[in-house]
């Protein structure tokens, strides 16, 4: 336990050294409104190392002791153990369709993963409705990663917006973004599970405090929500893809409405939540979130960067950028590891992507 806590405080001081060192800021907070980002860093303060040029596509990268493992969005789970990188296919009941945006997309281990080999995922499918996704339970034996059980089905798809991520709450439940599907009725319909974040038991139950009865749903009228993340406190935030700008990083409570299609950004409207902070007229385009102490990290694909958000100030800076797409963030102890997709999903054919291990010059 002590040794955690001292690897937290040494984390946490080195992405402050970094964030004050960052060149430019804005605040959204006290302008009450946006403002353009802040440029990348004037001087190099990671050392990186790239530990794969050999991925495709990742699109969520998770931890287990010094295993590495990260979905890509054709079906596989990508495994780094000692150096060694080596590449599974999921098999499930029903084959995974990587179409556009959609594929296997977000992964949450279970809290006893080095013991149970257990995992949550998401994953499109083709079902008669169309492209539609899934959450499923499935276990790694160390040769296979197999579907155990399949815990929610039916959730609309979309070429390009299906949410995707999923993570474990510090209450041991599931958290799940879903998509908008480009359909304006959907996100504000309690009834659909488009434009979502559910929250479910790990057996896939709903929980019996769900802020709706006998219902997945707990926030409503999101875009197309993706990374979530829970800082010190216990608080939920989740960031989502605004239409043209606008890109959001809510704070996100139980039963709470957050505008889309009726609002975005942080335009006020009755009844609905305004941003907690929005990129304004820039594109963010982000997709990954964790904290790192206090700080709020935020991969950008549009931004081809790492953000970091001083929630406090509500300040977001640039602190790292290659030049690539950066998909998901995983803090570990005073490293910060990232991955890139680096072809749209609007185009076609592999994506040349990498796993970057960041350590701060320190
Ligand atoms: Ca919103």
């Amino acid at each position: 336990m002590r040794s955690s806590v001292t690897k937290w405080r040494c984390h946490a001081s080195a992405i402050l050294a970094i964030i004050s060192a960052s060149a430019v800021s804005v605040c959204f907070a006290q302008s009450g409104g946006a403002g353009r980002l802040g440029a990348a860093t004037a001087r190099p303060q990671w050392n990186v190392e790239v530990v794969s040029q050999d991925l495709d596509y990742p699109w969520d990268i998770e931890r287990a002791g010094e295993r590495i493992f990260m979905t890509e969005k054709a079906g596989n789970i990508v495994m780094v153990d000692a150096g060694r990188q080596r590449r599974f296919p999921v098999h499930t009941s029903d084959p995974i369709v990587a179409e556009g945006g959609g594929g296997l997309l977000g992964m949450a281990l279970s809290s006893d993963f080095q013991s149970s080999g257990l995992v949550f995922l998401y994953h499109s499918y083709q079902s008669r409705a169309g492209l539609t996704n899934k959450v499923i339970q499935a276990r790694f034996d160390g040769k296979e990663w197999a579907e155990v059980k399949v815990l929610l089905a039916g959730i609309p798809g979309h070429r390009l917006y299906n949410g995707g991520r999923v993570a474990l709450g510090p209450d041991g439940h599931l958290y799940v973004t879903t998509g908008w599907t480009e359909n304006r009725e959907r996100p504000q319909d309690l009834r659909s599970l488009a434009g979502k974040v559910l929250r479910m038991t790990v057996s896939g139950q709903i929980p019996a405090d769900n802020p709706f009865p006998a219902s997945y749903v707990y926030s409503y009228g999101h875009r197309n929500p993706q990374g979530l993340a829970w800082d010190p406190l216990g608080q939920l935030f989740s960031i989502e893809h605004g239409q043209l700008g606008h890109d959001e990083i809510n704070q996100v409570k139980p039963g709470a409405n957050y505008g889309w299609p009726l609002a975005e950004g942080r335009e006020q409207r009755v009844g609905m939540e305004p941003a907690w902070v929005e990129s304004g007229q820039e594109t963010w385009a982000p997709s990954g979130a964790a904290f790192s102490g206090n700080f709020l990290l935020v991969s950008a694909l549009g931004a081809r960067g790492l953000l970091a958000v001083d929630p406090s100030t509500r300040t977001v800076r640039t602190v790292f950028s290659s030049g690539d797409r950066i998909r998901d963030v995983l803090p570990a102890g005073r490293d910060i590891y990232v991955i890139t997709t680096n072809r749209s999903p609007r185009g076609e054919g592999p994506s040349k992507d990498r796993l970057l291990k960041l350590t701060p010059q320190l």
